[in-house]
């Protein structure tokens, strides 16, 4: 069996999506049929002369809200009434994205990705066509374009066969839990600045042991939340405890 998702997003903006869509992982992922992505301009939907898709909030207010008829008949007209996919609106108010987010999404074969722009969206979106609320994180952005981007990334990436180096999936599953690493690559003196030694050693057990070491004290300066679910095995916890005690 093989895995895919097709992608329809509604939006304002469809002319922002194309650059990074056809850039890099998404793009090879479109070229081998892994994700498709329909972009639907819900501007497209109104019935006025001036195509207008905002109006003023009801009770007063600042800002204006996405009406309610452009969306629905843009979301029903391609999916169908009711729609049998999650349809997912990006949202402030939304659950917080995560990595096991993206996971969950990823058994999906089917997702709309609705990007609101204005001050908010008409309530009655929300409560008879949205299924799903998700926010990217606690910043104020001006709309979802970019949060669905970074949703259909994150959700890519863990389809089989999206990142050509199968390397690159097994690291990414098992870096969870841990920040990475640090990297480096050739000059082995760059403006004086030197690669440590054991990198260049030759020695891949010591070499594993100190990338270990480096995500663990890594992880614990500027992550220590983290810590708490990762999995840790006996050797990680006596690093961790003995550098408790060099401070
Ligand atoms: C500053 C305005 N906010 C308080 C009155 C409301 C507000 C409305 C619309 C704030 C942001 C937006 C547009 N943002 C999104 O549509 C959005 C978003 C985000 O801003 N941060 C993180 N994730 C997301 S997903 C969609």
């Amino acid at each position: 069996m093989t895995t895919s998702i097709h992608f329809d997003i509604f939006t304002l903006f469809p002319e922002v999506f194309p650059a990074y869509l056809e850039t890099s992982i998404l793009k090879r992922a479109q070229e081998a049929k892994i994700i498709e992505v329909a972009l639907h301009n819900i501007r497209d939907w109104t019935t006025d002369r001036h195509h207008v898709c905002d109006d003023m909030p009801y009770g007063g207010g600042g800002g204006m809200v996405m009406k309610p008829e452009p969306i629905f008949a843009s979301v029903e007209s391609v999916l169908g009434a009711p729609p049998t996919c999650p349809v997912i609106l990006l949202s402030p108010q939304g659950r917080v994205f995560t990595q096991g987010v993206a996971e969950e999404l990823s058994q999906q074969s089917h997702l709309a990705l609705l990007c609101g722009r204005y001050e908010g969206i008409d309530e009655r979106v929300i409560e008879h066509l949205v299924t799903d609320e998700i926010s990217i994180g606690d910043y104020v952005l001006s709309g979802g374009e970019l949060p669905a981007l970074v949703l259909i990334d994150a959700i890519t990436r863990l389809l089989p066969g999206a990142l050509g180096d199968p390397e690159g999936a097994w690291d990414d599953s098992h870096a969870t839990g841990l920040l990475e690493y640090p990297h480096y690559t050739r000059p082995p003196e760059f403006r004086g600045w030197v690669v440590p030694d054991i990198l260049l050693s030759g020695d891949h057990a010591r070499i594993a042991r100190w990338r270990r070491q480096q995500a663990l004290l890594r992880t614990l300066q500027r992550r220590p939340d983290l810590l708490e679910k990762a999995e840790l095995n006996d050797s990680d916890r006596d690093f961790l405890a003995g550098l408790s005690l060099e401070e």
